[in-house]
């Protein structure tokens, strides 16, 4: 696609004012060009404020983060949160713990959030925010220390009205807790101010599940716009943590084989595939003992592959389900080569730009992040309905309006393609479905 001046000002507008960014850069660059359709159709969209005001956050918060390890020593690290655009709602989205967090990254994530949010049909704007604490290694009781110096300074800048976070890598139920327990203390109030929350202290079933559920519940309607099933595909998904086991359980579940799992150390393939017994071994082996994932092969007699992604393992489909950048434009190649004809990604750009152009010129199911993984953020939506109601769902009553909320983005998504000019292309349908609402509404209250 040409770009048109508007766009390519834009962007030079975001470079410049973004150095050393890349990741936030990538994402902006990915859907600002494939919402060009949208900007030639709609003169509104003209206004280059909507599209410069969309790319700066409404506010960016930084913050020093003390804390006491083990040994009694002083630890500092940073804490982060970026809320992006609150045009359809609350601010909402994760809180990530990784070595690797800064401003970028968490621009990046902050900015797809915001699309994302507005995909899921609910009423949430897009935040993201962390630190590059690194949980791996650390006792519950440093996680502890380190959650509640976190809240100490996050709990003023977040509300059950006002910004809602969250996990996302690194956070999970533990720390979910941690934090929920340390707001509750320094404000005095039991509020829905956090989701991903215990299931007997306002929680919401399936919310655990939602991702890994909703990704492969996306990569279910994909495949039924060529009269296929799920049922029996072989599929690599990679990270074993809270979105790959989801999957892993959700392939099972509908009698796909799953074959690989892997971590930041390397991939495991198991060519029976990762059984029901197996994965819950993984979950016990992952949430409970944190071990590594190599410690499968030796368990299930499985081949072990350190350093490497399982993108090399002959599959029908991909799961990626770890973190950014992680299909590269050779792995991509690879991946058709072998046979793989779905990529549903539960992580957040989890394929660099070279692999997103590969799958869209060969034409496979390409399932973007901000699409296929909402159904995580979409149950903390529902976990925040159910808060306000104070009533709370069953768990065939959440997993339905999960199932509901990932069909109606994939048929809003894939529908909009086809009206602009891009059947099949859901980059372009997702992104320009996300884009219109979050445009329109920022026009409506003055572009504020
Ligand atoms: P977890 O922390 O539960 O698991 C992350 C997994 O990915 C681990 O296996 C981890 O391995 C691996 N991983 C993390 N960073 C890297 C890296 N740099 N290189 C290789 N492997 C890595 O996080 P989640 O499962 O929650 O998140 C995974 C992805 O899903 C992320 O992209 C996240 O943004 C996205 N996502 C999550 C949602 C949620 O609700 N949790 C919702 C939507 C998207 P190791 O333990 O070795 O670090
Ligand atoms: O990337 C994501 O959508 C998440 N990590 C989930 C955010 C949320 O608020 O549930």
């Amino acid at each position: 696609m040409k770009l048109i001046p508007l766009i390519q000002e834009t962007l030079e507008f975001v470079r410049k004012r973004n150095p050393n960014e890349p990741e936030f850069l990538q994402a902006v660059t990915e859907v600002y060009e494939s919402i060009q359709p949208a900007i030639q159709r709609d003169e509104t969209y003209q206004d280059i404020r909507i599209l410069e005001s969309l790319a700066e956050p409404d506010r960016q918060v930084i913050f020093r983060v003390p804390w006491v390890d083990d040994k009694g020593n002083f630890q500092v690290n940073r804490g982060y949160r970026i809320q992006f655009n609150n045009a359809l709602g609350p601010y909402k989205g994760g809180l990530r713990f990784h070595r690797s967090v800064n401003p970028s990254i968490l621009k990046f994530l902050g900015f797809e959030q915001i699309f994302k949010n507005s995909l899921t049909t609910l009423p949430m704007g897009g935040a993201k925010g962390g630190s590059d604490f690194d949980p791996h290694g650390k006792s519950d009781k440093e996680v502890l220390h380190f959650c509640q110096s976190f809240m100490t300074e996050l709990w003023r800048y977040i509300g059950s009205d006002t910004d809602v976070p969250a996990g996302d890598i690194g956070v999970g139920g533990r720390e979910i807790g941690y934090l929920f327990g340390y707001y509750k203390r320094l404000t005095n109030e039991f509020t829905g101010v956090l989701t991903g929350k215990g299931l007997n202290w306002g929680g919401s079933l399936i919310r655990s599940e939602a991702t890994g559920y909703g990704c492969v519940f996306f990569a279910q309607e994909m495949l039924a716009t060529r009269s296929e099933t799920i049922q029996g595909k072989v599929c690599t998904v990679s990270g074993s943590g809270n979105a790959a086991q989801y999957t892993v359980e959700k392939l099972n579940q509908l009698g796909a084989k799953a074959v690989t799992m892997s971590d930041s150390d390397g991939f495991i393939f198991d060519k029976d595939g990762i059984s029901e017994e197996k994965l819950a071994w993984v979950m016990a082996l992952k949430n409970v003992r944190r071990g590594r994932i190599k410690e499968y092969a030796e368990k299930f007699g499985a081949n072990y592959f350190a350093g490497q992604r399982p993108w090399g393992i002959e599959c029908d489909c991909a799961f990626p389900c770890a973190t950014q950048n992680e299909i590269s434009g050779e792995d991509a190649k690879t991946l058709i080569d072998n046979g793989c004809y779905l990529v549903s990604e539960a992580a957040n750009m989890p394929s660099e730009p070279a692999a997103v152009d590969q799958f869209l010129t060969k034409k496979i199911l390409f399932g973007p992040g901000k699409a296929a993984n909402a159904g995580g953020v979409a149950t903390s939506g529902l976990e925040m309905t159910q808060n306000s109601m104070r009533l709370p769902w069953t768990r065939d009553e959440v997993e339905k309006r999960l199932h509901h909320i990932m069909v109606t983005i994939h048929k809003n998504a894939f529908q909009t393609a086809a009206e602009y000019g891009h059947p099949g292309n859901l980059v372009v349908g997702a992104n320009i479905a996300g884009f219109v609402k979050v445009a329109d509404a920022m026009l409506d209250q003055g572009l504020v």
